[in-house]
């Protein structure tokens, strides 16, 4: 809600700071209705990263609460990978402390729904295979900061979101090395290894997430990313990773992975996570937040570029196609009206990463609503509206992530 309020704010500046900002700020797109100057004209407030975090880069990050950190716009380059001092943090329950990394290969994972169920330590885990896969993590309510409606939950604007390598042992090298899923399982559940308060229904609280079984096929057990060991605040020891799948799925310090008939009762599942209209309260007859869908935003220039003087200009950004590729992007510099194709530029990392793209421009001074679209290899195309919904997921209208500049 804070960023929501410091939006506004920065809006009710840009109309006091002369008439130029007044009429951006009259020109809203969503909330993200700032000009660069507005934004800027405003001194940040930054709250203090948490301890468990205190690593990360602070520069780069919105802190919105202990458990809840975005990625900043303006912090998104061109390197394709996201290093783990910028990527964000979502934890649904507070993070777990330094004993969970004390001794990582000795972390024990309960493998179930297999014809042979058994325990594998970390170190097993490491003689079964090997696999790296670079992949979008993309928390379910990124861009919720859009949805008029103000859903409850973080008002993630575009950061809840980067690009990160996973390396680990592939789920269906462990499950042969089991004897295989058993019979009639549909689902893929893992559960987190958080320690949960002692007295309250465990349902209630744990963080366990079942995906259809064929996400299966390319899943990882991964215990490195971007060529460390995977940080605690970002699921260390063990993490289950789900390619093309929202954040949630992506079960951080996995202890249990079980292959299921149904679904977890877990509240996280049942009634969470679901795609319901506004005011209606979701429950299991609502889909899942599962796959993710096309998606692309302009990360150059941003609200914290400032102004930008007439002349050349490159405009980037990042795009992806969820569980698909992406194909191309198309950039408009009038708010949608017109569309041209902007390059892919740097390493395509395959399907689950994204692509960054490059516009080159020669701007006249005047007002610019840019957006940008991505169409994946199967032809969907990046909507320009979003799916309206309660909580506020999956959003990937164009419009909503659209970027004003004002060129002097
Ligand atoms: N065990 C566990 N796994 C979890 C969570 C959690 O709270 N506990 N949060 C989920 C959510 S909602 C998201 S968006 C991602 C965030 O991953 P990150 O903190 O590494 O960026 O982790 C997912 N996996
Ligand atoms: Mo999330």
């Amino acid at each position: 809600m804070n960023e929501i309020i410091n939006l506004r704010r920065r809006q009710l500046l840009a109309g006091s700071a002369g008439t130029l900002a007044a009429g951006l700020a009259g020109s809203a797109v969503g909330i993200a209705g700032w000009s660069p100057r507005a934004w800027s004209a405003e001194p940040a407030k930054p709250k203090p990263l948490p301890d468990y975090v205190a690593w990360k880069d602070a520069q780069s990050l919105i802190v919105h609460s202990a458990t809840t950190i975005e990625t900043k716009r303006s912090a998104f380059g061109t390197s394709v990978i996201t290093p783990a001092e910028q990527l964000f943090i979502r934890n649904n329950l507070p993070a777990p402390d330094a004993s969970f990394v004390a001794d990582r290969n000795g972390w024990q994972l309960a493998v179930e729904g297999v014809k042979n169920p058994r325990k594998l330590t970390v170190a097993e885990l490491k003689t079964m295979g090997l696999e790296t896969v670079a992949m979008v993590l993309q928390c379910s309510g990124n861009g919720r900061g859009f949805f008029p409606h103000k859903p409850s939950g973080t008002p993630w604007t575009v950061g809840a979101a980067g690009c990160v390598i996973w390396s680990g042992v592939p789920v269906r090298a462990v499950v042969e090395a089991l004897g295989g899923v058993a019979e009639g399982m549909r689902f893929m559940t893992g559960t987190g290894g958080e320690k949960l308060p002692e007295g309250v229904d465990p349902k209630g609280l744990v963080v366990e997430r079942s995906v259809p079984l064929k996400a299966m096929e390319d899943a990882l057990l991964a215990w490195e990313m971007n060529g460390e060991p995977i940080p605690l605040a970002h699921g260390g020891p063990l993490r289950l990773i789900v390619p093309g799948y929202t954040g949630v799925n992506n079960v951080k310090y996995i202890k249990r992975l079980a292959f299921t008939r149904d679904e977890t009762e877990a509240k996280i599942q049942k009634t969470g996570y679901r795609i319901s209209p506004i005011g209606v309260k979701s429950d299991p007859s609502h889909p899942s937040v599962w796959e993710m869908n096309v998606k692309s935003w302009v990360n150059y220039p941003n609200p914290d570029s400032g102004p930008v003087p007439a002349g050349g200009l490159q405009i980037h950004g990042v795009a992806f196609g969820g569980v698909n590729a992406v194909k191309r992007v198309e950039v408009s510099l009038d708010g949608g009206k017109t569309w041209k194709e902007a390059k892919l530029v740097g390493p395509d990392l395959g399907r689950y990463a994204w692509r960054q793209f490059v516009f080159p421009v020669k701007l006249k001074p005047g007002t610019y609503t840019i957006a940008s679209r991505a169409i994946d290899v199967e032809g969907n195309v990046q909507p320009e509206n979003r799916l309206e919904n309660d909580h506020g997921y999956i959003n990937n209208s164009w419009r909503d992530h659209a970027v004003q500049l004002t060129v002097a």
